[in-house]
């Protein structure tokens, strides 16, 4: 029996291995380079180590992120836009990720990771123009707010229902192995996806087919109010992947220095070897879910204050004042700047129309089907009916 599982050596002591009772599989540990503060341990020693200016656009990105969020989160409580969704506690891990990748890596996202597309050189404006589902926006309107996407960078566009970007990922990194092109794909997820089946049929896939693709988990320990302990009795999401033959790593997603050399080193083995690897970033979320939650209904304030307290942007900071690269000057101008610039994003972004209401059918199909034909002409029925109903939508 030459194949995996048969060719190993016999024994004659019957013994179950692992198993949540079980302490004879030790669990994975986390890489960090930094302390909770944001104190290097060691210097980091890769052959990736980050220079002043990848330091620097890594730092400003993460603040830019902070930024955008904190507006962007208080204008949707103002009422100017329907939903949104903060990184907040979980900045490093997007950003520092997106740091390690080349601009062909493909990137497919879940939701958290505007830090990706803003490292990658998405605007405010961007951001904006899409929360407000206007005319300027590539979906013309027709998705939720946060359901980015950016041709252009390489991001295909989020998709509501969760794991599902995770088989498409694996089918594009698979297309890049076949095209033998010098690129991976990187897929980021929450631990709670990775509940899906779509996750398990993913992993199998990437690692039978030996395609090219990082799967980035943020394992942020809650999936809205469901806790993390509720989602597996195994080492975390990390601990699945050597069962699938993935070589796996846990590390401090709320240490951008450690982040970046993860995902480095992945995208390295990834290319070499042609195959997959598993990152699972250990980052608390300490913002609500969404817009639509509120924390406290499930956990306690004194909790989130302490992970606030581990604020990885400050962390990474700390990294910055002690080589040089930044200083109190830096950090005022950044901040009153970029702030400047996301409020006028938003302002701007509420001036332009929406896309009219024939986009809603367009785009999709060469020819209209029927039923959609049928659709659109009880849309127009309905607006000659109701003259003015819509007055901020314009109908062709
Ligand atoms: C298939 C599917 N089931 C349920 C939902 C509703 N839902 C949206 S986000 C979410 C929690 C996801 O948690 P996790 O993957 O850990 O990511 P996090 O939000 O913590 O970043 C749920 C249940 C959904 N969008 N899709």
């Amino acid at each position: 029996m030459d194949f995996p599982g048969g060719c190993v050596p016999f024994t004659t002591e019957l013994k179950f291995v692992g198993g949540h009772f079980s302490t004879d599989v030790p669990p994975m540990s986390c890489y960090r380079t930094l302390d909770s503060v944001g104190d290097a341990l060691q210097e980091a020693d890769t052959p990736w180590g980050l220079d002043e200016e990848q330091a620097v656009r890594i730092y400003r990105a993460m603040v830019g992120l902070q930024t955008m969020d904190g507006v962007f989160y208080d204008s949707q409580r103002q009422g100017r836009f329907s939903f949104y969704i903060t990184s907040a506690g979980e900045e490093a891990t997007a950003v520092g990720s997106a740091a390690a990748l080349a601009p062909a890596d493909v990137v497919f996202a879940q939701y958290r990771e505007q830090g990706v597309l803003l490292y990658r050189g998405f605007s405010f404006l961007d951001f904006a123009h899409q929360c407000f589902g206007n005319a300027q926006e590539p979906g013309k309107g027709r998705q939720m707010p946060i359901h980015y996407g950016s041709a252009e960078l390489n991001f295909h566009t989020i998709s509501s229902p969760l794991a599902t970007q995770l088989p498409h990922a694996v089918g594009a990194a698979y297309a890049l192995k076949l095209e033998a092109r010098q690129a991976v794909v990187a897929v980021y997820f929450g631990e709670g996806a990775a509940s899906e089946g779509d996750f398990h049929a993913a992993a199998n896939f990437a690692a039978t087919l030996g395609a090219p693709v990082l799967f980035i988990c943020r394992n942020n320990g809650w999936a809205i109010s469901t806790p993390a302990t509720e989602q597996y009795r195994g080492d975390g999401i990390a601990g699945r992947g050597p069962s699938y033959g993935i070589p796996s790593v846990r590390v401090d997603g709320g240490d951008a220095r450690a982040v970046y050399n993860a995902t480095a080193a992945a995208r390295d083995i990834a290319l070499r070897h042609g195959g997959p690897v598993l990152i699972e970033a250990m980052s608390y979320r300490s913002g609500h879910h969404s817009t639509s939650d509120d924390s406290s209904r499930y956990r306690t304030a004194t909790e989130m204050a302490v992970w606030r307290a581990r604020d990885p942007a400050a962390r990474f900071r700390r990294l910055l004042d002690a080589a040089g690269w930044w200083d109190d000057g830096r950090e005022q101008a950044l901040r009153q700047a970029t702030r400047r610039e996301v409020v006028a994003a938003l302002g701007k972004a509420q001036r332009v129309p929406k896309a009219s209401l024939d986009a809603m059918f367009a785009d999709v199909y060469a020819e209209v089907p029927w039923h959609l034909a049928e659709q659109q002409a009880e849309v127009a029925e309905h607006l000659r009916r109701h003259p003015g109903a819509w007055p901020d939508i314009p109908l062709q």
